[in-house]
């Protein structure tokens, strides 16, 4: 069928709206109409060409639509069905059957490659075959095609765009620290970076009933929205460049937890010079390539500290997703303060007005 898709093009390169072919639903496809897809800073780190595929390429990965059809093998959803889409997993492997689908064994093949597992791509225009498949999904379009281990049914009552960036935003920042971490009440955790993974993050501590959440973040905006959500310390990394000092004056033993989602080798090495004994830091930011585990082992060693990295918040979709959405109708997770959303067909703007710091969360609304 013809669609409509924003296409990654050239690395760098703005998004270009387009008409291209979608194939129709193998058995084991669902294809899905997009109504909602939020932008995740990895959607930008792939324009830009730090992924394993070609242009052109349709990314897209926190899509949220209504069932169209379904291939002959789908019994999960049906056509009308309201639903959000997260990224894919083969739910047979080890990982996926102990519950840890974000650390599937085929976890690269399914959601980065930017084709099927079998090589072919979904998505052409004319003779050009277009990179897609991105996350399962590669939403950045009127309609995509999902699988049922990456849909999830949503109920009547949560609008779509608000339960796109459940689909990996919203579950990284929360679910790093509700699943992963698994912060305890009373527990010291500092985020880095108070973008939509950082203060969900915050919203998750809020829940776990940490004691002290601090949160790095330069924007003077979101340091406020960090205090709303539950943030007991902001940090405004230009007026305390020594982040290390900054925790410490603090707490002067140290955080017990740390989460970061900047990414960045000398904001990382700065953390670990915060983390008490015993302290655990999970890292979700995309480093720039060869950047090598922060900090000195002989003080990993002598204070018994945990560096590890998290993928999507360590979440099992199918269970954690309807967790976050029962939080968000109790208001414990205020999805509505990060969101903001602009017509699809704006969405380089929308990208220019989050890289500026005016927004959170960017979704795209589709009619
Ligand atoms: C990312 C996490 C870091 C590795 C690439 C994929 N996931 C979601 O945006
Ligand atoms: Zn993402």
């Amino acid at each position: 069928m013809r669609i409509t898709a924003a296409v990654a093009r050239a690395p760098g390169a703005e998004f270009t709206l387009e008409p291209v072919e979608l194939d129709a639903p193998r058995p084991d496809e669902i294809l899905v109409r997009i109504r909602a897809v939020g932008v995740c800073h990895t959607d930008l780190v792939a324009r830009d060409g730090a992924m394993p595929f070609s242009m052109p390429a349709v990314l897209g990965h926190e899509g949220a639509g209504v069932v169209e059809a379904v291939g002959s093998a789908v019994s999960k959803v049906a056509p009308g069905d309201r639903v959000a889409l997260t990224f894919r997993s083969c739910g047979e492997c080890d990982r996926c059957r102990s519950g840890d689908p974000a650390y599937c064994y085929t976890m690269p093949m399914l959601n980065y490659i930017g084709m099927r597992p079998d090589g072919s791509k979904a998505i052409r225009q004319g003779e050009t075959a277009v990179s897609s498949n991105f996350f399962g999904q590669s939403s950045f379009a009127t309609y995509a095609l999902a699988y049922e281990r990456n849909v999830l049914k949503l109920p009547d009552e949560i609008p779509f765009d608000l339960a796109a960036p459940l689909g990996c935003g919203v579950q990284t920042g929360a679910g790093g620290v509700m699943l992963a971490l698994a912060c305890p009440g009373g527990s010291s955790l500092l985020v880095t970076g108070g973008g939509a993974v950082g203060l969900s993050a915050v919203m998750g501590a809020s829940i776990q009933g940490c004691g002290t959440i601090i949160v790095v973040e330069p924007h003077a905006s979101r340091r406020s929205l960090a205090t709303e959500l539950g943030a007991t310390h902001v940090i405004d990394p230009a007026a305390s460049p020594d982040l290390t000092a900054a925790v410490r004056a603090i707490l002067p033993h140290g955080v017990d937890y740390a989460f970061d989602t900047t990414g960045r080798p000398e904001i990382l090495a700065s953390v670990m010079g915060a983390l008490a004994p015993k302290g655990v830091f999970g890292i979700v930011g995309i480093p720039p390539p060869g950047a090598t585990l922060p900090g000195d082992l002989g003080t990993v060693l002598t204070f018994g500290q945990t560096v590890r990295g998290i993928i999507e918040g360590d979440s099992d979709p199918d269970d954690f997703l309807p967790t976050l959405i029962d939080h968000w109708r109790a208001g414990r997770l205020p999805l509505e303060k990060l969101v903001r959303t602009f017509p699809f067909e704006r969405i380089n703007e929308a990208i220019e007005a989050q890289h500026r710091g005016e927004c959170v969360k960017v979704v795209l609304t589709l009619d």
